[in-house]
């Protein structure tokens, strides 16, 4: 008998949800990087243990809602929460257990799920002693969120394995719901847009990560092997689009030269990059826009 569910990650931001998902996917479905909010869609990353298919769904960190995107992030977190199997909390033991997993815990336990279909992660314990491991994990017990609580590192995998088999263990029984090859629920388009996106953030600071976003308008193949990719990078105002570009386009050169080995192992093709930047101006404001974005 086969067992399937879904497994919703829920956290601050930066915490490692996303790393988390890829490890225990195999393969990178969700980016990932040092600024808070990465992640803007919950992203379900399909995992295989044994005769049990887990959907791990990552999602936005928890935070304050600003402007109409982060209120959808917001609202689809506590939307994917409500109706998933089993809510992963995760914890990050470098920064400690502060007011952000206080207020996430809360939300969990007051939200009408059962404790048993709660489990606590406390990630990122390769950065910290094994004296304070054994602190944090009492702090993690003492948020009343789930009386399981596993210590990790998404990055090095360590207890990784551990917790992906209790997890596994929680699932209903049940068909398998994605097809057994899928690695994820994300349309190529959005996957190419999400890996250039990374490239973009992680070579931007301040506002910026924040302000942009990429539309992939085109993935053409003109011959085997070969893949023109013709995507848009958004952003909020002039001077975010001088920095993009940067001087003698020298920064919008570097974010092709790492997004594109990205591209080609996602399409297992040589890629031509043609990438470009335009000023939306309160892109983040605008509903219509959100919801062709496929936000919320
Ligand atoms: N040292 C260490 N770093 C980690 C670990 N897991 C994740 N990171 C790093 O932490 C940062 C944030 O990781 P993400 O996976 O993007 O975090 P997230 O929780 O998805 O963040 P949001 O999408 O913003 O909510 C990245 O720089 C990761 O490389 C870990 O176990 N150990
Ligand atoms: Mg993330």
């Amino acid at each position: 008998m086969t067992r399937s569910g879904f497994v919703a990650l829920a956290g601050r931001p930066n915490v490692g949800k996303s790393t988390l998902v890829n490890a225990a996917v195999g393969e990178k479905v969700a980016i990932i990087s040092e600024r808070p909010q990465t992640t803007r869609r919950a992203i379900r990353g399909v995992c295989h243990r044994g005769d049990c298919q887990m959907i791990l769904v990552d999602l936005p960190g928890v935070q304050r809602a600003r402007d109409a995107l982060t209120e959808r992030m917001a609202g689809r977190v506590q939307q994917e929460l409500a109706g998933a199997d089993v809510v992963l909390h995760m914890l990050n033991a470098e920064q400690g257990i502060g007011g952000g997993d206080r207020f996430t815990a809360r939300a969990l336990t007051s939200g009408g799920s059962s404790a048993s279909s709660r489990v606590v992660a406390l990630n990122k314990i390769d950065r910290v002693s094994r004296a304070r491991v054994a602190e944090l994990l009492q702090e993690a017990l003492a948020l009343g969120v789930s009386d399981e609580v596993f210590a990790m590192s998404a990055r090095t995998g360590e207890g990784v394995e551990a917790l992906l088999e209790h997890l596994a263990l929680q699932m209903p029984p049940g068909p398998f719901l994605l097809a057994e090859g899928s690695a994820s629920d994300q349309s190529q388009h959005v996957l190419l847009g999400e890996l250039i996106r990374e490239a973009a953030i992680r070579r931007t600071r301040d506002e910026v990560p924040h302000a942009l976003e990429v539309l992939v308008e085109e993935i053409e193949h003109p011959r085997a092997g070969l893949a023109r990719v013709r995507a848009l990078i958004w952003v909020e105002s002039t001077s975010q689009k001088g920095i993009l570009i940067g001087a003698g386009g020298r920064m919008i050169k570097a974010i092709g030269s790492a997004a594109r080995p990205e591209l080609e192992r996602e399409l297992d093709a040589h890629v031509h990059l043609d990438l470009s930047v335009k000023v939306r101006r309160a892109w983040r404001a605008d509903e219509a826009l959100l919801d062709r974005l496929g936000i919320g």
